[in-house]
């Protein structure tokens, strides 16, 4: 009899039964006709989940429910299969890596994600605290994985399964490839590893999330879907009819409501500009060498004043600024911020000063002649700084976005700390 596992066909933490089902070549199958916030809080459903939460797993014995736990039973449904390690100690560490991908890794990129999507409140230091934690966490497992081709052994086993699915809500969702290239080992892990041909099955073409959502303007919080009360007489649906496993869409893992059609940016309907933003950037990133007269004087050549702006910022509290490396993850975790904003803008950021408190200022290319709305609005780092619209006819304005362009030194009398670019 196959297993019935009840959660949309999107849900990631349905994957980590489909993928372990997969490998160990045992039944599971998704219930039919799933729809988030109704199928899960039926009366039926709770008594198998009192929680309402998908996935659940029926098994001849009784539900099982818990993304982990689901996994783990599947995993073990068939004896002497390797999903599990044929030593005590690889047990340990398969046991080791699934609470790591869950605890450090899930846990911090749903802080993240979620409360962008309006489920929970958005609050600007939590979000800086997950992302801190989840960098942390993907620096040490980019360590692992330098090394390592597998979580454990050599061949993949269930932490590597847990492991990719939570990984594939960050990559689809929220991590976008200027994000994950700090950490190139986890990139080329998760890659080799949704390319896995059980895993395809599941996922499908696994696409990278190209920037991350905005912040949810304020409006109320989201709310889960009610149940709605049935007809007496309205047949009940029936819900252990089964489907076939399809590959997944990239999409939200969490709620599975319908995508929204994306507005457009207001920038995009800017009359075209001759200067092409990218070029720029690879010309930026391509100099090594005689940066004033290749990249600067090639900046000037490029630069279209109607339909670019360049602008001067400073921050408004730099007394404040007394801690260096706070000073410099402050900087971070506003170039962070501005990813939303990448194909319009780029900037250089100075950390200023041999000693505290350091100051903050930076210079940014934005397209259009005014900052961008959406940033404003999107980004709260803005109003922490003072903006000033770069005169370019004024010789000594010019200079200045030069030094800031090429983190000279001294600027303005005073070392560097530290020279960031947003690119
Ligand atoms: N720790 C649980 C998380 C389950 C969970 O949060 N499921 C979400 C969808 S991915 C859900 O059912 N939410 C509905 C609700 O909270 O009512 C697991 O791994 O299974």
């Amino acid at each position: 009899m196959a297993l019935v596992l009840h959660a949309g066909k999107t849900n990631k933490n349905a994957f980590k039964a489909l993928i372990t089902a997969e490998y160990i070549g045992v039944e599971v199958k998704l219930v039919e006709n799933f729809e988030m916030g109704v199928s899960n809080k039926t009366p039926e459903f709770l008594k198998m989940n009192p929680l309402g939460k998908v996935p659940v797993l029926e098994t001849p014995d009784g539900p099982v429910f818990e993304s982990n736990a689901i996994a783990r039973y599947v995993a073990r449904s068939k004896a002497d299969n390797h999903l599990y390690g044929s030593t005590l100690i690889d047990y340990g560490h398969i046991e080791q890596w699934i609470d790591f991908a869950s605890m450090e890794i899930d846990a911090n990129i749903g802080k993240w994600f979620y409360p962008r999507r309006g489920f929970g409140n958005y609050l600007p230091p939590t979000e800086e605290a997950a992302i801190a934690a989840l960098k942390r966490a993907l620096g040490a497992l980019n360590v692992h994985v330098t090394s390592n081709t597998y979580l454990v052994g050599h061949s993949v086993s269930l932490a590597d399964i847990i492991m990719t699915c939570n990984l594939y809500l960050g990559f689809s969702q929220i991590m976008t490839k200027s994000f994950t290239s700090e950490f190139p080992h986890v990139e080329r892990y998760f890659w080799t590893m949704v390319n896995q041909p059980n895993f395809k099955k599941i996922l499908g073409e696994v696409k990278q999330a190209e920037s991350v959502p905005p912040v949810p303007s304020k409006k109320p919080v989201a709310q889960p879907k009610e149940t709605k009360p049935k007809a007496k007489d309205e047949p009940k649906k029936e819900a252990k009819k089964v489907v076939e496993k399809q590959p997944a869409k990239v999409e939200d893992a969490e709620e599975e409501e319908a995508p929204k059609p994306k507005p457009k940016n207001p920038l995009d309907l800017l009359p075209p500009s001759k200067m092409i933003l990218d070029e720029w950037k690879r010309l930026y990133s391509n100099t090594k060498t005689n940066f004033r007269d290749v990249a600067i004087k090639g900046f000037w050549d490029m630069y279209d004043p109607e339909g670019y702006s360049l602008w001067f910022c400073e921050y408004k509290y730099n007394e404040e600024n007394t801690v260096s490396f706070v000073t410099m993850n402050k900087v971070g975790g506003f170039l962070q911020r501005m990813d939303l904003a990448r194909k319009y803008a780029f900037g250089k950021m100075l950390v200023i000063g041999a000693e505290p408190p350091f100051k903050v200022k930076g210079l940014w290319l934005f397209r259009g002649q005014e900052i961008p709305q959406f940033v404003i609005d999107e980004c709260y780092d803005m109003e922490l700084y003072e903006w000033k619209k770069v005169d370019i006819s004024d010789e000594a304005q010019k200079e200045r976005v030069n030094q800031m362009i090429e983190d000279c030194e001294p600027f303005e009398g005073e070392p560097l700390l530290d020279a960031k670019c947003f690119k």
